[in-house]
C-alpha cells in the first residue's frame, strides 16, 4: 500500500513566566537536588526557544505550544484561600508555601507530557487523536490537562481531522504521562505504524513495581488510551518499564529510551524482558513490512545513573529530508566523560544515528527536563497540517517576535520567596495575553474570559 506523504512535526512548549526551582517532583533527581536554587526564566524560554528555532532552521518542522497560566489562582481557591487575588497569593504564601509553588510551576513546557498523539494511519477513525495526560502523580502537574486541551484545541481546531479527548480519570489506577512513555515506529511517517506504549506499573495486574519512588503510568491508562485513539492490537504493543531504574531516577521512559521510525535507542535495562520487547516489535513491525532496529547501550559503556544525569535517552532523533538521523541531546551529555565519549564512538560503529547535536538547555535540564520533554511529537500529512493554527509554527518572524515577548515580560531571575510577589501573577497574565494575540490563540486563559 502507498502510504500518503507524512512528516513528523515537534511542538515544543514555550517556557512560562514563572519557572522556579521548587522541588516538587520526589522521583525526578534534577528536580529534588535543584530544589531553592534561583531560576531564570529568561534564559530558559531563549534556550528553548533558541532549540526550536536552529530546529526549524534545519529543516523539520517546529511547532509552539504555550504556557499555562500560572500561577493558577483557580488552585488555590480550590483549595480555600479567597479574598482578592494578591490575598489568594498572600495567604497561600504564609499559610502553604508548598501549594503556592504547585499553582506557580511552569511545568507545562514539557510537552511531551502534555499529550499522548496518535496518527491519523493509526486510528480506526482517520483522525489525529490526542488525549491530554491527567499527570495525576503530581499536584503541580495534575492542574494542566483541563487547559493543555484547550490550547490543543485552539491549535488542532478542525474536528474532521482533529479528535482532542478529554484526559483520563485522574486517579492512581490510571495515572497517564502522555507521550513521555509513548513511541510510535514506521516505515515512513504517513505509514501504518506500531505505537509503543510503556508504564511503570500495572494497578491490577500485581506484577513487579518500584520500592523507592513512585511508577507514575499504570498498564490501565495506556491501555485506556490505545483504545480511545481506536488502536489495533496487532498494532500496539506494551512493556514495562524496570521498576530498578524508576528507583534509580527514571521517572518516564523518555529518560532511558527514544525511538523514531524503525529505530530504537536505549538502555540495555530499560524494560522488563527486554529481549521479549524487542522481539514482539519486530514481529508486530515484520508483519507490516517494516524492519526494526534496536540499538542498545550497555551498562559497562553508559550506566544508568549516567543516564539520568547527563539524559543521554532524552534526546530527539529525527530524520532529516534526505533520510539522515539526527540526534539532539543536552550539553550536559558532553560533560559526562563516558556519554561523551559513547556519543564519540558512534561515528565509528555502524549505528542508524548519522549525526549528534548538542544544546544549552541548562534551566529545564535542572527540573529533569530535556531536549525530549520539551516536544510533543505530532505526526501529519500535508492536508492535516494545513489545518494546524498556522501562527503556532516557528519561523523568522515568530521567532524575532517570541524573542522580544521574552525581553519585555520575563525576569532573570525567579527564586522560591518570590512566588509570594502579586507582581508576579499581573505580569505572567500581561505575557500571556500578548501571547495569544501572536499566537492567534483567542481566549484561550481564564483571566481573559
Ligand atoms: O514531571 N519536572 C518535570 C519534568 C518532566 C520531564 N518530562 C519528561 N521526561 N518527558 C516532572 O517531574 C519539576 C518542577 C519543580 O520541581 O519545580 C518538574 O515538574
Amino acid at each position: 500500500m502507498q502510504a500518503s506523504k507524512a512528516f513528523e512535526a515537534n511542538f515544543d512548549g514555550l517556557v512560562g513566566p514563572t519557572h522556579n526551582y521548587a522541588g516538587l517532583s520526589f522521583g525526578n533527581v534534577a528536580s529534588r537536588s535543584n530544589e531553592k536554587s534561583v531560576a531564570n526564566p529568561k534564559a530558559a524560554a531563549k534556550q528553548g526557544l533558541r532549540k526550536m528555532k536552529q530546529l526549524a532552521d534545519l529543516g523539520f518542522q517546529q511547532g509552539v505550544l504555550p504556557p499555562l497560566e500560572r500561577p493558577s489562582i483557580k488552585l488555590l481557591r480550590a483549595v480555600g484561600f479567597s479574598g482578592d487575588d494578591a490575598s489568594v497569593i498572600a495567604r497561600a504564601a504564609r499559610e502553604a508555601p508548598e501549594l503556592l509553588a504547585a499553582a506557580s510551576s511552569a511545568s507545562a513546557m514539557w510537552t511531551a507530557n502534555a499529550a499522548t498523539v496518535s496518527p491519523s494511519a493509526d486510528t480506526e477513525d482517520g483522525r489525529v487523536h490526542f488525549t491530554p495526560a491527567n499527570l495525576a502523580a503530581k499536584l503541580h502537574r495534575a492542574i494542566e490537562h483541563g487547559e493543555t486541551r484547550r490550547t490543543l484545541c485552539a491549535i488542532f481546531a478542525d474536528e474532521a481531522r482533529f479528535r482532542v479527548h478529554h484526559a483520563l480519570p485522574g486517579t492512581p489506577a490510571l495515572g497517564d504521562e502522555g507521550a513521555a512513555n509513548h513511541t510510535r515506529f514506521a516505515r515512513e511517517y504517513g505509514a501504518k505504524g506500531i505505537e509503543f506504549f510503556v508504564y511503570g506499573r500495572s494497578e491490577y495486574g500485581h506484577g513487579p513495581q518500584p520500592q523507592r519512588y513512585p511508577a507514575r503510568q499504570t498498564l490501565e491508562a495506556s491501555r485506556a488510551v490505545a483504545r480511545l485513539h481506536g488502536l489495533s492490537a496487532e498494532a500496539t504493543v506494551f512493556a514495562q518499564q524496570s521498576p530498578d531504574v524508576i528507583d534509580a531516577g527514571v521517572f518516564h521512559n523518555d529518560v532511558i529510551a527514544v525511538g523514531n521510525r524503525t529505530t530504537l535507542f536505549c538502555h540495555e535495562r530499560a524494560f522488563v524482558d527486554q529481549h521479549k520487547v524487542y522481539d514482539e516489535l519486530r514481529a508486530k513491525l515484520g508483519a507490516q513490512g517494516t524492519p526494526f532496529d534496536a540499538l542498545e547501550v550497555p551498562d559497562s559503556e553508559v550506566s544508568v545513573a549516567d543516564a539520568v544525569s547527563s539524559y543521554l535517552f532524552n534526546s530527539q532523533l529525527l530524520s532529516s529530508a534526505d533520510g539522515r538521523q539526527l540526534l539532539v541531546v543536552p550539553q550536559e551529555c558532553r560533560e559526562n566523560p563516558r556519554v561523551a565519549a559513547y556519543l564519540d564512538s558512534l561515528a565509528s560503529r555502524k549505528t542508524p544515528i548519522d549525526e549528534v547535536l548538542v544544546f544549552d538547555l541548562r534551566e529545564s535540564m535542572k527540573n529533569g527536563g530535556g531536549p525530549a520533554c520539551l516536544r510533543l511529537r505530532v505526526v501529519l500529512d500535508d492536508a492535516e497540517r494545513a489545518a494546524v493554527n498556522p501562527r503556532a509554527w516557528m519561523n523568522d518572524a515568530l521567532f524575532t517576535q517570541l524573542d522580544a515577548w521574552i525581553d519585555k515580560h520575563y525576569r532573570d531571575r525567579l527564586a522560591p520567596a518570590d512566588l509570594a510577589d502579586p507582581k508576579l501573577l499581573a505580569e505572567s497574565r500581561a505575557a500571556l495575553d500578548e501571547l495569544t494575540t501572536i499566537l492567534g490563540l483567542g481566549a484561550v486563559y481564564d483571566f481573559q474570559r
